[in-house]
């Protein structure tokens, strides 16, 4: 049962995420905690990589690891740094039995059968743009696992669709470090305060504007997307909207979701069903548009509403603003 629901409690800006965790949780009389432990446990990893990344033009952490990950993509040092440190978090925290992580073909098993939760991360995502000091971040979304408890987690308890998230969000390591997650009622921004070694609560129930001005697509492979997508690039010129692209995904997803925006990465012919993985990038920030008003497609129907079959599966997605979604794909 819930009382009240976190946007409804006076929290007020400037508390730090341990307190909004624990008000928030109040509102649930029957939580336990759990998931509150798991959110701190994936806010300190967050504190433990933002620490690594300030350091890579420092120490050996920077530039090409020369392996590549299950999708056959070049691993930067400081991805595999950030899968370890989040792997560790997790374990050490005791909630989650299980992890799907880009990094890793197969889902990681912590050892904690007795946890009720399993995590599918990006732990750090736009790794081109480690080397020239450009934002990059980590995106999660948290499951209830519907395996038996105290028994090894399931790819079941993956893939479950997209609307049995119970809580997602990212963190962006850019001008200043921040957390944004959802649990379901609302969206909440918190910027980390190195002086204190704590997150801060510093945008209280962000709400995507409905309509915005920039829009955020690689324009590089214009000539293979879809007719409709040209379309709509047409449409944005037409309207001088501006063009913002970090080919940052979370840079790009949160600069949009704060000031009104559209992100678009379709289907490409090299990559004829998108290249931005579904289960730990596009559902988790199909959730935070979602509740902060916004809109998450596949050009299609709702990111959300996609039935997943592998781990490690792709889709379009057209992200943002809920009436620039909508008119880029045409509905
Ligand atoms: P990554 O998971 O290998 O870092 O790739 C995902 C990134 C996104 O952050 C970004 O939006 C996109 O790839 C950029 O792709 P492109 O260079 O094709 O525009
Ligand atoms: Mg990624």
């Amino acid at each position: 049962m819930i009382t009240k629901t976190a946007q409804e409690l006076a929290i007020p800006v400037g508390v730090t995420l341990d307190r909004f965790i624990m008000h928030s949780q109040s509102a649930f009389p029957y939580a336990t905690g759990e998931l509150s432990q798991l959110l701190r446990d994936i806010a300190l990893a967050g504190k433990i990589i933002n620490r690594e990344i300030n350091r890579a033009g420092l120490v050996d952490i920077a530039g090409g690891n020369g392996t590549e990950n299950v999708q056959g993509e070049n691993q930067q040092k400081l991805d595999i740094v950030a899968n370890i440190r989040f792997i560790r978090a997790l374990k050490n925290g005791g909630e989650v039995c299980a992890i799907l992580s880009e990094e890793d073909e197969d889902i990681i098993h912590t050892g904690n059968n007795h946890g009720k939760y399993v995590v599918a991360m990006d732990p750090l995502d736009g790794s081109s743009n480690i080397d020239v000091n450009v934002s990059i971040g980590t995106v999660f979304s948290i499951y209830r696992r519907v395996s038996p408890i105290n028994e090894p987690a399931t790819k079941e308890d993956f893939l479950q669709g997209g609307r049995k998230q119970i809580a997602a969000g990212y963190i962006l390591y850019g001008s200043s470090t921040m957390l944004v997650y959802s649990t379901g009622d609302g969206v909440n921004g918190f910027t980390y305060d190195h002086s204190l070694g704590e997150f801060i609560l510093s945008h209280k129930n962000i709400c995507c504007p409905t309509n915005g001005s920039i829009y955020s697509i690689n324009e590089g492979h214009y000539n293979s997307y879809p007719e409709f997508v040209k379309h709509y690039i047409g449409t944005c010129k037409e309207k001088s909207l501006s063009a913002r692209y970090i080919g940052s995904l979370v840079g790009d997803f949160h600069r949009n979701l704060l000031k009104g925006g559209i992100y678009l990465y379709p289907s490409t012919k090299k990559d004829p069903k998108g290249k931005l993985r579904l289960l730990y990038e596009c559902y988790p920030l199909a959730f935070i548009a979602e509740k902060s008003g916004g809109k998450a497609s596949d050009g299609f129907g709702p990111i959300l509403d996609i039935v997943p079959s592998s781990f490690h599966q792709r889709s379009p997605i057209y992200l943002g603003s809920a009436a620039m979604v909508e008119k880029a794909i045409g509905s």
